[in-house]
């Protein structure tokens, strides 16, 4: 399934999931993992939404599920790099501008892409900031 950046949001939301957070070095190869397993599956993948954006301030990447700044980041050289001034939504991408590997980047909200949701587990990062 393809939809736009705040449609994986809402689909995520609506099957009780969230759209993925990666907030670790192992949260990152687990998605990359499941990327490639759809691969396998004969899903054809180049790109994926996840769950971050600086819609709201731009430059400052937040996860949308959390709310927290994003600090581990997977970004390809170059990236974010706010093309044309409107690329506030956070992908993984197989593409040329990711030199032709699965790394992050900043795209256009509209584009209508595969995602990746999650199921809302606090995971023991998320309760030591808490208590
Ligand atoms: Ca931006
Ligand atoms: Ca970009």
């Amino acid at each position: 399934m393809k939809l736009n950046w705040i449609g994986a949001v809402q689909y995520c939301n609506r099957i009780g999931m969230r759209l993925a957070v990666i907030n670790s070095e192992a949260k990152n190869l687990a998605v990359l993992e499941t990327i490639q397993t759809a691969n396998e599956d004969g899903i054809d993948l180049s790109n994926v939404w996840i769950g971050a954006s600086d819609i709201s301030r731009e430059g400052t990447f937040v996860w949308l599920a959390t709310g927290r700044h994003v600090n581990y980041t997977n970004w390809s050289e170059n990236n974010p790099d706010n093309d044309e001034g409107t690329e506030n939504c956070v992908e993984i991408a197989n593409q040329r501008y990711t030199q032709c590997k699965w790394r992050w980047n900043d795209n256009k909200c509209d584009m209508v892409q595969n995602f990746v949701c999650e199921f809302n587990l606090r995971d023991l990062s998320d309760m030591k900031q808490e208590s």
